[in-house]
């Protein structure tokens, strides 16, 4: 069986349960705290970031390797594109959003606000913040919204590793009391409710609500309004 070394109300953990959920897999969510590692988990991930994954004698961390590895173990579910332009895209709209969004969104507003006085007793570093909030986010946010475009998904016509990488980051920047908001994001204010509705995102995010009551200091706006709280 799949055991995945995660948290469920973490970004990178969540693409890959998600993953797992759309292609049919039996998993293991084994809760792992990146600052209190056991030896299993470090022997995967040695970087010591959620998640890593054990599946028969392979450990792997880094949510988008996994991604890779489970398209390529799994194909008949696959969540990468076929066509060439497709999965060169997919590619890159993870490595936006993992390379420019989430240590904004994870570090500068999450880790701030809720995670750092809450776990660690560290006040939030309101420049952080505030960076964060009028130029790091709405950049990435408005190239998101043109990537877009009229299109459903972000890579091809269905469901892919770029969908859930972007609307897994998007859920966590709810968390931390942020809002997309339609009247100046609306195709991604459509997007996140499109992508959360696919049975795979929707059934991980149930399992998840029950997780983030231990955090009553997370913003849970979104999950209310999609009846999951
Ligand atoms: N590129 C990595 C990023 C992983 C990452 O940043 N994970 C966060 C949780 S969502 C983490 O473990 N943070 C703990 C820390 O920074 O010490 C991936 O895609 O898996």
């Amino acid at each position: 069986m799949l055991k995945i070394y995660g948290l469920p109300f973490s970004a990178h953990s969540r693409k890959v349960i998600v993953g797992a959920r759309f292609k049919g897999l039996e998993y293991e969510l084994v809760p792992t705290i990146p600052f209190k590692p056991t030896p299993e988990f470090e022997a995967a991930s040695p970087l010591r970031l959620l998640p890593a994954i054990e599946h028969g004698d392979i450990k792997l961390a880094d949510s988008s390797v996994i991604a890779l590895y489970l398209d390529r173990v799994y194909p008949d579910t696959p969540l990468y594109p076929a066509a060439p332009a497709d999965y060169a895209r997919a590619l890159w709209i993870e490595e936006l959003v993992d390379g420019a969004l989430a240590k904004h969104v994870l570090h500068d507003l999450l880790m701030q606000r809720v995670f750092g006085p809450k776990f660690l007793g560290i006040e939030p570093d309101q420049a952080l913040i505030r960076a964060a909030l009028e130029q790091h986010i709405p950049a990435r946010l408005a190239y998101l919204e043109g990537a877009l475009g009229e299109a459903q998904w972000f890579a091809g016509s269905a469901l892919s590793y770029a969908d859930i990488t972007v609307a897994s980051i998007l859920i966590n920047l709810h968390y931390a009391g942020e809002r997309v908001e339609a009247s100046t994001y609306p195709r991604l204010f459509a997007f996140i409710r499109r992508a959360l509705a696919a049975p795979c995102f929707a059934g991980a995010l149930e399992l998840e609500a029950a997780a983030v009551s231990d955090v009553p200091e997370l913003d849970l706006w979104l999950l209310q309004q999609l009846g999951l709280r």
